[in-house]
């Protein structure tokens, strides 16, 4: 039996990929850090099936026994401050995480168990101000918050334990991709979350910022099985997960409302300033060519699919939640 060890198992990714392993009959084990009150709300179905050791990206020994008690195969660092705005109001925090805690991953793997293999969530969130259009594995990087350039470094600190111990350790650089487990700050879960109220009489209206901006959005229960995928090539490398395909905000908007039945969007939909960023992503197309090639990865939830799945599974939670 493989073993796994998964940091941010609590997140959005960490949850479907360790079904995803489940079902490939993997021993799962998840890094969790201590909170004051649980929060494993999207792992709780699988809970008796995982092994959570506690740690926290800040801590190298934790790091450096998580390894050691699990004594894993394959290594997913998913775990990071992931939510682009709040870089820029703890841009330091951003930093120890999603930079400094991938080397501190990499450098407990070197000491504890050098022949596992590391996966590392890189972002499209790198090319931020794109330097070509779609974006493939050789664009270059301009992130344009501090999470984009925290990513930027555990990008580079992953190739380069490659390239000086000879690790096996990949970068996947995943465009968005989002799920009903997507948390309720960003934009797809707000919308979808606000639109799905608003059906219910629970909400007038939803806030947004810049609707103009333009995204490559996923699915992410098809995204984890590129992550695993790339860990059983015979040589580590790095891979692009994109649909090839970009909608606006406003595009997502729309569809989320036609869900419902609502065509007057505008009715209920209005902007502040509060929600824009001090420097804006406008416009991200990614092209998985490589990935489909090497990896026979393809995507299999549409735009409009998932839109659908994303406002129908809120709707069924608020109703649950209001019994
Ligand atoms: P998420 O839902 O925000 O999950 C982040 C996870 O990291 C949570 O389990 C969180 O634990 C954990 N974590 C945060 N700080 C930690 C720390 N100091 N020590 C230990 N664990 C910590 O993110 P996601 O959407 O699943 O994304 C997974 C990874 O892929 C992230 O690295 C993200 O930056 C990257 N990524 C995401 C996307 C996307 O579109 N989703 C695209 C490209 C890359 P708590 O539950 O305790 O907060
Ligand atoms: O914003 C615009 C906002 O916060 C998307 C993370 O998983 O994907 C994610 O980062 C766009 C931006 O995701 C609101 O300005 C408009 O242009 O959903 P988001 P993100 O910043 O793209 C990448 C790949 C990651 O790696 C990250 O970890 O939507 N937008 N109005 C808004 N965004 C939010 N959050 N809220 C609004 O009201």
């Amino acid at each position: 039996m493989k073993r796994a060890l998964i940091t941010g198992i609590t997140g959005q990714d960490g949850s479907y990929l360790a079904e995803f392993l489940l079902s490939k009959n993997y021993k799962v084990f998840g890094l969790t850090r201590r909170t004051s009150t649980p929060n494993y709300e999207r792992i709780k179905h699988i809970q008796d099936q995982i092994e959570l050791i506690p740690g926290d990206l800040l801590d190298q020994q934790s790091l450096t026994s998580a390894i050691s008690l699990s004594n894993p195969d394959e290594i997913y660092n998913l775990a990071a401050q992931s939510f682009v705005a709040t870089s820029w109001s703890q841009p330091v925090l951003t930093g120890e995480f999603t930079a400094l805690g991938t080397t501190r991953m990499l450098e407990s793997m070197r000491q504890v168990k050098p022949d596992a293999k590391f996966y590392q969530a890189s972002s499209s969130e790198m090319f931020g101000e794109v330097q070509e259009t779609p974006q493939t594995e050789k664009t270059p990087f301009h992130p344009r918050s501090p999470y984009g350039v925290a990513k930027v470094y555990a990008h580079w600190i992953t190739i380069n334990y490659r390239e000086s111990y000879d690790l096996f350790t990949v970068s996947g650089i995943l465009f968005n991709h989002e799920s009903p487990r997507r948390g309720l700050e960003f934009v797809t879960r707000k919308i979808s979350h606000g639109v799905a109220k608003i059906h219910l009489g629970q909400q007038d209206s939803l806030i947004l910022g810049n609707l103009d901006a333009k995204r490559d959005w996923g699915f992410s229960g098809d995204y984890v099985e590129a992550m695993w995928l790339m860990l059983q090539q015979s040589k580590p490398d790095d891979y692009v997960i994109a649909t090839g395909e970009n909608h606006s905000v406003q595009e997502f908007v729309e569809a989320a409302f036609k869900v419902v039945g609502i065509t007057n969007w505008k009715k209920y939909v209005k902007t502040s300033k509060e929600f824009y960023r001090p420097a804006e992503v406008d416009f991200l197309i990614g092209d998985a060519t490589k990935a489909k090639k090497a990896l026979g990865w393809k995507p299999k939830v549409s735009f409009a699919d998932l839109v659908k799945l994303m406002v129908e599974a809120d709707i069924k939670l608020l109703q649950k939640n209001s019994q």
